[in-house]
């Protein structure tokens, strides 16, 4: 399959004014009547009309109201040419398609018995022909016709202007969409479904119902998705000053989803695990994850659908913008200064865990891609999470209301339009009157730069200076890299720990935190008045997406530790003290020798876990030991055995000597009175949860007694999970029993069942047999993309010691999952497949082990194009 280039863009013969639509809906026969209004794009050179179509089977094909002869047109893999198109051009165009049939998830397609559609980002063109390119936008009329008892309900995009029997036991049900959209954001729903329901008031006065809609037996779980919703109109209304265009706002859940969610005009479409919710199915980390997903979609109806790309190597102007949406409205829901540190830590903590392996590997790409042969493989922690971190450098550098400016004046440019990542620097750089030439580079180079920082404090002239280095990483087709325009928050912290004032350059202001712009490779910056020798707090709140390097001492990252207001470099110093222990028990291990470690890592991990004063979600995040990911980042070559044994081993230790600590924070932690989601009430359990999950590297029956009795008397998601967490990794004699009953409990909700799944696979004693073994339990299925990601994701990504076993079968285990997957669901299969694509990192004997496994992947000859793209990049 060849590679589509960004340089290739043309923009198309023809413009769409309308866009009419016929279902006839029906499972094993589906017919679609298309009608389709085109009019000349005079500024095209050309005159054929492009129509794109995948599996679908044309019936009929009318031009301008006379069929069109076979040698009018041509249809070739999937693309349909006019050639010589009138100016004008009427096209009606009837499909067949086979819903029931459709394992892929995209196009239409049917979930327990009920109709959905998926098109992002080309799924449209297995529903009808047509130009299915983000920058062909279209009103749209859609008529839905079905049995009346079978699916009741009928929904697609806008609103709703007629609905009624046909008699023959059929009804219908016409939908209008008032705005322009392209084909990626149609939307259909026919089903048996339900819904909570909401009026409301917008900022405006004007009225809009919300609805959130789900199968029959889960109503009693809409609550959450809804009054997140609602806090989402209000945010975007109060930060942004965009209000929802729609009389009606749709979400509806879907048990059979490729993705999280998807944000079709006025009808976003939701994976189930990202809309149900009660306290007896949900974790806290569910409902924090359900408020974020739906307020990226909700947040997407400006940013993505009335403004939307240009084509898809733009796709991080929508989605790293709108997941920046989504991280703030987060922290602003949490409101607290330490709550919003707490969740920066955990977005930087994803960044880390997956978006710096992927740009330091060979499907390293830039935030705007240069090339792709599969777009799906293209929505990833770079586009998605890098993207974001992009969009928040240039709140950095400009403050909120520089920044609301861009947006404000990104909005009066655009609105209505298909745009680039370039209008909206453009419109950033306007607004703020500043030239952001340098700033493109964050979309076209790819790779983490690296930030070296020496310093040297002159005692006579009080002046400290402070000189910065930074490096791009190579990357495939990429070798040398310019430089970076990078925003530098930075901090001095005088003996006592307190902010110094700051006197940088003639400036008048003292401040405590300045953003150093670092524009050239290498850069000195000299502050004045410092009366003593510092320790600088650098990259403040992770300022850019870069890693730091500094050559602290221990005793100043535990000074640090203590004493930084800058909560995330106070969490970032735990983490550099934790990550050299890590380092050094990895090495110990790799050469055979005992495994020792100092106490100074327990002295401050032992302070911050008494220290009453911080938040306990803060004290949680900071006590959490690096993931075993994150220390093979720091590898030269990886050995995941070494770095288990390493981790567990810190673990260990630090739960021996901070044993009566940890049982003090235990008791201290409990949440009394019926279960809330809140912040508050979250970081006390997780802080729990955390001293529960160390206590029980100690294995022994006091703490066996301690998992039971939470199990027992949880009366909530996130407590019983940790507590048989706990005990799947231990040796408590009700271990097995509690693993059962959870079970037997959850039978009937399949989230959980996916949790007991995931957790299984997860465990230490987990390996590829036991996976295989529960591939046969009655409730796996391939097929359910939850259910797979629950078991084989979380084994081949999240249990690394079993997963990488040195015999090699943990890779064969991968291999058949990637292919049997691939011939039902490309997409799903896809994303398995990344979890090689590092392979030549790895010591040798395994290294060879994952060269053959990709092999075997390579040698199929039935790849789709998804997978083949993935494993062709990580073998080159
Ligand atoms: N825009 C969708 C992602 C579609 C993925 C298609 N393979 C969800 C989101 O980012 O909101
Ligand atoms: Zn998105």
């Amino acid at each position: 399959p060849a590679a589509i280039y960004r340089k290739d863009y043309t923009p198309p013969s023809h413009w769409i004014s309308t866009v009419e639509m016929g279902f006839d809906l029906d499972p094993s026969a589906t017919r679609v009547a298309t009608r389709i209004v085109f009019e000349r794009n005079h500024a095209g050179s050309d005159r054929t009309l492009t129509l794109y179509g995948d599996e679908v089977e044309l019936v009929q094909l009318r031009m301008n109201g006379k069929a069109l002869a076979k040698r009018a047109y041509q249809l070739e893999q999937g693309v349909l040419r006019i050639p010589s198109a009138p100016d004008d051009v009427v096209l009606e165009i009837e499909t067949l398609i086979r819903p029931d049939r459709n394992t892929s998830l995209m196009g239409l397609y049917v979930s327990n018995g009920n109709f959905f559609t998926q098109c992002e980002a080309e799924g449209f063109r297995k529903i009808t022909y047509f130009p299915d390119r983000p920058d062909v936008m279209a009103k749209y009329k859609v008529m839905l016709r079905a049995d009346k008892r079978k699916y009741p309900v009928l929904l697609s995009n806008g609103n709703l202007i007629e609905q009624g029997d046909l008699g023959d036991g059929r009804h219908y049900a016409l939908w209008e969409d008032p705005f322009k959209k392209p084909s990626y954001l149609f939307a259909l729903v026919a089903g048996n479904l339900i819904c909570q329901e909401e009026q409301i008031k917008l900022q405006s006065g004007r009225k809009a119902l919300l609805q959130v809609w789900v199968e029959e037996g889960n109503l009693d779980k809409t609550q959450h998705a809804m009054a997140s919703l609602i806090n989402s109109i209000r945010w975007d209304e109060k930060r942004f000053g965009l209000e929802l265009d729609l009389d009606r706002f749709m979400i509806v859940a879907v048990g059979d989803f490729n993705m999280g969610a998807m944000e079709n005009k006025g009808l976003n479409i939701f994976n189930t695990k990202y809309v149900l919710a009660n306290p007896r199915i949900a974790t806290d980390v569910d409902y924090a994850n359900i408020e974020a997903v739906v307020g990226h979609e909700y947040f997407h109806n400006w940013t993505g659908n009335r403004v939307t790309c240009r084509d898809w190597f733009q796709l991080s102007l929508k989605e790293g913008l709108t997941v920046f949406r989504d991280q703030e409205f987060s922290a602003d829901m949490i409101g607290t200064d330490s709550g919003r540190a707490v969740k920066r830590i955990d977005d930087v903590r994803v960044l880390r865990q997956a978006q710096f392996p992927e740009d330091a590997g060979p499907m390293a790409h830039p935030v705007r891609p240069d090339s792709f042969v599969e777009i799906s493989n293209f929505y990833t922690v770079t586009i998605y999470e890098k993207g974001a971190e992009v969009v928040r450098m240039y709140q950095t550098l400009f403050g909120r209301d520089g920044f609301r400016k861009g947006m404000d004046l990104y909005f009066e440019r655009h609105d209505g339009q298909a745009v680039t990542c370039d209008d909206f620097r453009a419109a950033m750089a306007d607004a703020n009157g500043r030239d952001l030439a340098q700033f493109e580079r964050w979309y076209d180079q790819a790779g983490t730069p690296r930030v070296s920082v020496t310093t040297r404090y002159d005692a006579g002239a009080h002046t400290y200076e402070m000189t910065l280095v930074q490096s791009g990483a190579s990357t495939a087709g990429q070798e040398e890299k310019r430089p970076f325009l990078i925003p530098v928050s930075v901090g001095l912290l005088d003996g006592k720990g307190r902010d110094m004032p700051l006197s940088l350059g003639d400036a008048e202001e003292q401040p405590t935190t300045v953003v150093l712009e670092l524009k050239a490779r290498s850069q000195t910056f000299l502050f004045r008045n410092v009366m003593e020798k510092p320790v600088p707090s650098i990259l403040r709140n992770f300022s850019a997406p870069v890693v730091l390097e500094y050559d602290y001492t221990d005793a100043e990252l535990a000074f640090l530790m203590a004493h930084d207001s800058d909560a995330f470099n106070r969490w970032e110093a735990g983490q550099r003290l934790a990550m050299r222990r890590l380092l050094a028990l990895t090495a110990l291990s790799q050469s055979g020798d005992a495994l020792q470690v100092d106490a100074a890592l327990a002295e401050s991990f032992s302070a911050t876990l008494n220290d009453g004063e911080l938040d306990p979600a803060f004290r949680e995040t900071a006590l959490n030991l690096p993931a075993e990911t994150v220390v093979a980042e720091q590898m030269d070559v990886i050995d995941p055995q070494a770095i288990h044994a390493a981790r567990r081993f810190l673990r260990q230790s630090l739960a021996k000597s901070l044993r009566p600590s940890l049982l003090n924070a235990y008791r201290d932690n409990a949440v009394n009175g019926p279960y809330s989601p809140d912040a508050a009430s979250a970081g006390k359990r997780a802080l729990r949860n955390l001293s529960l999950s160390y206590l029980g590297e100690l294995d022994d029956e006091e703490i066996h007694a301690l998992m039971q009795k939470q199990y027992d008397n949880a009366n909530n998601m996130t407590d019983r999970m940790t507590a048989l967490a706990a005990l799947a990794n231990s040796r408590a004699a009700g271990r097995a029993a509690a693993l059962a009953r959870f079970y037997s409990d959850f039978e009937q909700e399949p989230l959980v069942i996916d949790k007991w799944f995931s957790l299984q696979a997860m465990a230490r004693t987990t390996d590829v047999a036991a996976v295989r073994k529960l591939m046969k339990h009655p409730a796996f299925s391939l097929k359910n993309p939850n259910r797979a990601r629950s078991l084989i994701f979380s084994f081949c990504n999240g249990n690394p010691f079993r997963f990488h076993a040195i015999d090699g079968s943990g890779y064969e285990f991968w291999a058949e999952q990637v292919l049997a997957l691939d011939a039902l669901n490309p997409q799903v299969a896809a994303r398995l497949a990344r979890s090689l694509d590092r392979w030549r990192k790895y010591a040798p004997a395994l290294r060879e082990k994952m060269h053959a496994a990709l092999k075997r992947v390579a040698d199929s000859s039935r790849l789709s194009k998804d997978v083949k793209e993935v494993i062709t990049k990580s073998l080159a």
